[in-house]
């Protein structure tokens, strides 16, 4: 039986336009169908145009490609999502209500939901946040995310959907920007620190917040999605942890290679949203399950980001 094809939903994002390339060299270009509101930067594989709200579309591309694996990537931010909650809530958790029904009714046999430590919210123990613990996010993102969560249980366990999810940290790349997070300032940060040796943090000197290497937020994604299912315990989304700092901190790390970087802090209203989320996190359940293991410390990381931000700035 041939292959079936797998759709990204969200494949212009951060994590969407570097999982595609990886995803397309794990399966092949031609099983990957990436999908967007925009154009992509880059022109490869296939592409359609697809905004999440949009069933009928959906359905008619999932019936179009043989669609087998969703990657439902499709979302808006913590920070941006403050601006417009109405429509946050609509693109983060109606349509992926939509897409959790359309799974089922055709049969996709592996659905992927990106979670977030913005779940978590003021009442949550913030060091060494474990797996289950009280959840009352406090922005429309983490409450559309922490709904989501519940909803991956129940049609887990209803209707035997394959739906599995990851709690994101902040995440840290040099091939795709953020966009619209609280934690986007610790990526922000290295195109300042080469571009123009100084950054203006909107967040305290002291906000430690739980990030992760690109790398290994993508080999997490491709982990759980390859592990035996029954290995696969927790359905709504696993806690995973790799590096955790400060602005304070990484900015020492950047001064090891660029020594005159200046750093200022004008903090506005995400520094209480960050406020909100775990300085660190206990991922021993993914640990446990599916061997979960993150490769990069933050001494790696910025020296990993150097050396390939640096690379692409030349060619520019
Ligand atoms: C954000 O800052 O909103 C995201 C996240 C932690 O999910 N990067």
């Amino acid at each position: 039986m041939a292959e079936k094809t797998i759709l990204i939903t969200g494949a212009n994002g951060q994590i969407g336009s570097v999982l595609a390339k990886r995803l397309a060299k794990i399966h092949g270009e031609d099983r990957i169908i990436k999908t967007d509101i925009s154009q992509p930067e880059e022109e490869w594989g296939i592409f359609e145009f697809l905004n999440v709200i949009d069933t009928d579309s959906l359905v008619e591309l999932i019936e179009t490609y043989d669609i087998g694996e969703i990657y439902h990537l499709a979302a808006i931010l913590s920070a941006n999502g403050e601006r417009n909650p109405r429509i946050t809530w609509n693109v983060n958790l109606a349509s992926y209500l939509n897409m959790l029904h359309i799974a089922v009714e055709h049969k996709i046999e592996k659905l992927f939901f990106p979670s977030t430590i913005a779940v978590f919210g003021p009442t949550t123990p913030r060091e060494n946040t474990a797996q289950d613990v009280p959840l009352l996010p406090s922005t429309v993102y983490g409450m559309s995310k922490a709904t989501g969560e519940m909803w991956n249980q129940y049609f887990y366990d209803q209707y035997g959907l394959d739906v599995r999810s990851i709690r994101y940290p902040g995440i840290i790349g040099y091939q795709s920007l953020p966009g619209g997070g609280t934690t986007d300032y610790a990526v922000e940060i290295f195109h300042a620190a080469i571009d123009h040796g100084v950054f203006d943090c909107y967040l305290n000197h002291d906000t430690r917040l739980p990030m992760i290497y690109m790398e290994d937020a993508i080999n997490a994604t491709i982990d759980i999605m390859q592990a035996p299912s029954e290995q696969v315990k927790l359905r709504y989304g696993y806690n995973i942890s790799a590096v955790n700092f400060t602005p304070e901190e990484i900015t020492a790390e950047i001064r090891r290679h660029y020594p005159g970087f200046k750093m200022n802090y004008t903090p506005d209203y995400r520094e209480q949203i960050a406020r909100s989320w775990p300085s660190s996190i206990d991922d021993s359940a993914a640990k446990n399950d599916w061997q979960w293991q993150p490769k990069y410390d933050l001494t790696q990381m910025v020296d990993d980001m150097f050396t390939n931000l640096t690379k692409s700035k030349s060619h520019v």
